[in-house]
């Protein structure tokens, strides 16, 4: 692993990603690279997992060579601890997720009351449907039922009785084996709590058990938190729909003032987006010699107005301190998540103001410009004057955009990938039944710095399209295929025959970008209405997924729901689990047993593709498909 983070060694694949590292060498900028070198070796306890300080009787850790301590202060052995730290992993995630998902709850039940007056209710139908699904009357006018909705929401984050409600869009025997399991999900908030409670010093000491519960708690965010961040999202801003635009730094403009949006959750970048169309505000552009307001994103916010507007996108997760090094970056604007503590020190290196806006998160180096529903159109108002008046500050001699854009399609919600097939999955079912279509696979997760940034999500990409697999991509994943082409239409010429043609016929990539990290819900969404259309539980179809190149606790949470959903999902970097032989089996092969899916760990991308493939091919022939087996 060590020789990973050697800089000698290439750090990304991508153009733009070297030439801004050169950039930051010559001009002595440290970067994600520099720090995560600087940590090397790291520690090996931790790696494992067999290092707890859940309480002050310790700190505690382990040996893993059996010599030294085999049981913390409390006399916890491995097993537990590994297992209460991966509960808390995951619990942190789902957390992230949800709190996310709260924030648009709370929002659409300002706008339903008629204090949030920069938001409004965008997609009717939508709204129409989700309140379906929670029972609420269809005859409701629509700012009380968006009330309704947004109330009826809210009690799913507290204590709630039966199962969340959009875990019914999933088969019966899926939600049978939750309840043997005791693993239904009440409350979203509750289960993350609960997390908490069990892995306190004293309280779960089942490994089992506690993993169990860890399970419980991704799926209150699979199933609660994140879709409904998904569906609130789209009633707020619209539903996705296929947007042409462009990708990579090449997006930056050296002669308009350019803002990034960073972060997650697009209640703040959907205010921005309102206020760079402003004729007042860009007329003051023109007027300090800019042609205009160029916004751009970056991670997950970015995905979010990239699907529904078509804002191009700068990068992924480990090009946020190289895009500032640009120099033509006049704003960046952050809400939360994935937002490295270090772009307040690398903005001061040029003259990039850094805006935070969430009272959640603050950061060295930024000013701070607090959005609520109630102002968060003056706010938007605000903050895209506050980058246009930094254009004077702009050094020209500084600035540095290194490659051109490339193009990519965009916007594939569940709505507009079954709208594209006449609107239903049945064409999709015969292609797979046909074996024109082998499968889908979920391409997922975010940029590490122990791997070649993209060369995980690329290779996997590639491999599974030539075996004419359908991916389906979200978050830094999306990106990273973006920016090597395989969202441009003519990529469908890198897809087996089968998908070729169904990419020719439809006139789509052979990679379809499903939004941002919550909207992973949109590809188990899509996962459960295959699984209901073809009458099987969803640990039965020809699919799974992938994260190659995942950070965050968050896509600990992710992975889990999805493995406890049905789906065999294959991780490229290994979780601190190692120190406990029977967690590491119970989630490389006894969960199979259990949920009917397992994870896998598999750092070499080439082989990741090779499991993900014979798991799709297995999973056809167990179906009675004809399998190349
Ligand atoms: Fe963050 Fe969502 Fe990971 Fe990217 S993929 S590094 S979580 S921005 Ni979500
Ligand atoms: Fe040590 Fe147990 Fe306290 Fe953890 S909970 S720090 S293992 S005494």
């Amino acid at each position: 692993m060590a020789n990973h983070t050697d800089p000698k060694k290439q750090c990304s694949i991508q153009p733009d990603t070297l030439a801004m590292y050169q950039k930051a060498r010559q001009e002595g900028v440290e970067t994600v690279w520099e720090r995560a070198q600087a940590q090397e070796p790291q520690c090996g306890f931790c790696s494992l997992g067999l290092s707890c300080r859940n309480c002050v009787m310790g700190p505690c850790r382990l040996d893993p060579f059996g010599e030294g301590p085999q049981r913390g202060v409390c006399g916890a052995d491995a097993d537990i601890i590994v297992a209460r730290n991966l509960a808390r992993m995951i619990a942190a995630g789902a957390a992230s997720h949800s709190d996310h998902g709260r924030d648009l709850v709370e929002t659409l039940l300002a706008v339903a009351e008629g204090h949030a007056p920069g938001y409004q209710l965008t997609d009717l139908a939508k709204l129409d449907r989700i309140a379906a699904e929670y029972g609420i009357p269809a005859d409701l006018p629509p700012q009380a039922k968006a009330k309704e909705l947004a109330l009826a929401m809210m009690a799913e984050f507290g204590i709630h009785k039966g199962h969340l409600t959009f875990a019914k869009r999933l088969p019966a025997a899926r939600l049978a084996i939750w309840d043997r399991l005791g693993i239904a999900p009440r409350g979203i908030d509750r289960e993350v709590v609960e997390t908490m409670h069990r892995t306190h010093m004293g309280v779960d000491n089942d490994p089992v058990n506690i993993l169990l519960h860890a399970l419980r708690t991704s799926l209150s965010d699979g199933w609660g938190g994140s879709m409904i961040a998904t569906e609130v999202s789209d009633i707020l801003f619209g539903t996705p729909s296929p947007v042409a635009s462009q990708v990579n730094l090449g997006v930056l403009k050296t002669d308009e003032v350019n803002i990034i949006l960073h972060g997650h959750n697009p209640l703040v970048s959907e205010m921005i987006y309102r206020s760079s169309q402003d004729p007042a505000l860009t007329g003051r552009a023109q007027e300090l010699g800019a042609k205009g307001i160029n916004l751009v994103g970056l991670c997950c916010t970015g995905n979010e107005v990239l699907m529904r507007k078509g804002i191009p996108m700068a990068g992924n997760h480990l090009v946020q301190e190289l895009a500032l090094l640009t120099g033509a970056v006049e704003a960046m604007v952050v809400d939360y998540q994935c937002i490295m503590p270090s772009v307040g020190q690398v903005s001061t290196c040029y003259h990039t103001h850094l805006i935070t806006t969430s009272p959640k998160a603050k950061f060295p180096h930024a000013q701070h410009l607090e959005f609520t529903p109630e102002n968060a159109l003056e706010r938007g108002r605000e903050v895209v004057k506050m980058a246009v008046e930094n254009f004077a500050d702009r050094k020209p001699e500084r600035v540095l955009i290194p490659v051109a854009p490339v193009n990519q399609v965009s916007g594939f919600s569940v709505e507009a990938i079954l709208g594209a097939l006449g609107g239903t999955s049945a064409p999709l079912l015969d292609a797979i039944k046909a074996g024109q279509l082998r499968g889908a696979v979920g391409v997922v997760g975010c940029n590490n710095p122990k791997i070649c940034q993209d060369l995980g999500h690329t290779t996997i990409t590639r491999k599974l399209i030539e075996h004419d697999i359908l991916v389906l991509d979200t978050g830094c994943t999306a990106v990273a295929n973006a920016k090597a082409g395989f969202k441009d239409p003519g990529a469908a010429a890198l897809a087996g025959p089968g998908l070729k043609a169904i990419c020719e016929a439809l006139k789509i990539p052979p990679v379809l970008h499903m939004g941002s990290c919550v909207d992973n819900t949109r590809i188990m969404h899509l996962a459960a209405a295959l699984a209901n259309a073809l009458g099987v539980d969803v640990d039965k179809l020809p699919v799974a997924a992938s994260a190659p190149e995942w950070y965050s606790e968050k896509a600990a949470a992710i992975a889990s729901y999805a493995v406890a959903s049905g789906i065999y999902t294959v991780l490229g970097v290994t979780p601190p689990v190692l120190g406990s032989r029977m967690v590491t089996d119970l989630l490389l092969n006894g969960l199979k047993g259990v949920v009917g899916a397992c994870f896998a760990v598999e750092p070499d991308p080439e082989k990741a593709a090779g499991l993900l493939i014979r798991h799709v091919e297995s999973q056809r022939q167990a179906l009675g498909l004809d399998s190349r087996l």
